[in-house]
């Protein structure tokens, strides 16, 4: 693993850092939108005083903190997708991929960086009682100290059975500003949570808190911080219910299974909408990059 000489730095000196994933730039977003954005979220990171952390691996070897050069790959190259179990692969035959929330979150543990960032997480989906589809992020964020900022999870996915995972692998889930879990394009799904966060401060608080526990010999465990898209920005429901409907038909008639699934309702959706799933994907990503940003921030400084 290689961390970046700008991560390597902030992490020494206790400066605010925040991991990026890169899945959703590869897979997630498409080309030449996925540049834009992958510049977009670091400059946002930056312009808070922080420093970002994009993660992949590249030429088999896991980065923590990529140059110019390294985020052009990553958005403009044919990358793999890999959760945590291609990483020793991709390292013994010296492949290239873009990092899944999974991948990502095992990667920040082992440099140290506390939290990230991303559009959407990985969980169950429908139809998982017999296909037994679930995504390796939730089994990663109980076993790696990361808090993950997403707009909680997509209605694609079986957002009851996600939330009850969560439960069972004893992850925290927090409302950022809201009393209700987000189904990503849209601030509200029909699940409300348990607690309610309403600063970085409250957040920070809590990271300690698990920070302790874990020194006094706990597991480590991550955070969900669900954090809804902004009330102007978010996707028409009916037109959401809409496009994702056909979604569904068209993820169940073309027979799909494995990782190609997500990517494939992903793109699928963009197409569907007429790009309009894109511009509220693009704002609730910007705005989870910024609140990581300001928890990473208040993170660091009760730390001092
Ligand atoms: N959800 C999104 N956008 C994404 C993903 C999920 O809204 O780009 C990506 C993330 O990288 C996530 C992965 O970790 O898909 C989950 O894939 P799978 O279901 O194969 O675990
Ligand atoms: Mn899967």
């Amino acid at each position: 693993m290689l961390l970046s000489e700008e991560v390597a730095d902030a992490l020494a000196d206790g400066r605010p850092v925040v991991a990026l994933e890169s899945t959703i730039i590869s897979h997630g977003l498409p080309r030449p939108r996925n540049l834009e954005a992958a510049r977009d979220f670091e400059s946002l990171v930056r312009d808070a005083g922080a420093t970002p952390a994009t993660i992949a691996v590249l030429d088999g070897v896991p980065r923590v903190g990529l140059d110019d050069a390294g985020v052009e790959r990553i958005a403009l190259e044919d990358m793999a997708k890999a959760s945590i179990r291609d990483l020793p692969v991709l390292a013994a035959r010296g492949g290239s991929a873009a990092t899944t929330v999974a991948s990502t979150v095992h990667l920040a543990a082992r440099a140290g960086v506390r939290v990230f960032a991303t559009g959407g997480l990985g969980g169950v989906h429908r139809g998982a009682a017999t296909t037994y589809d679930e995504s390796a992020d939730l089994g990663a964020l109980a076993t790696h100290p990361v808090a993950v900022v997403s707009a909680g999870v997509k209605s694609v996915l079986d957002v009851a059975a996600t939330l009850e995972r969560l439960e069972t692998l004893s992850v925290p889930v927090v409302g950022y500003g809201t009393e209700v879990f987000p189904s990503f394009w849209l601030r509200e799904s029909a699940y409300a949570l348990d607690w309610r966060v309403d600063t970085a401060e409250q957040v920070a608080a809590i990271l300690r808190a698990q920070d302790e526990a874990r020194a006094a010999g706990a597991a480590a465990s991550g955070l969900v911080v669900a954090n809804p898209v902004p009330a102007d920005e978010q996707w028409d429901p009916s037109e959401h219910d809409r496009v994702l409907g056909e979604a569904l038909d068209a993820a169940q008639a073309a027979g799909l299974r494995g990782k190609a699934v997500t990517p494939f309702l992903l793109s699928f959706i963009v197409d569907a909408s007429g790009g309009r799933s894109l511009e509220v994907n693009l704002a609730l990503a910007r705005n989870n990059v910024r609140v990581a940003t300001e928890i990473a921030t208040a993170y660091a400084a009760s730390s001092r």
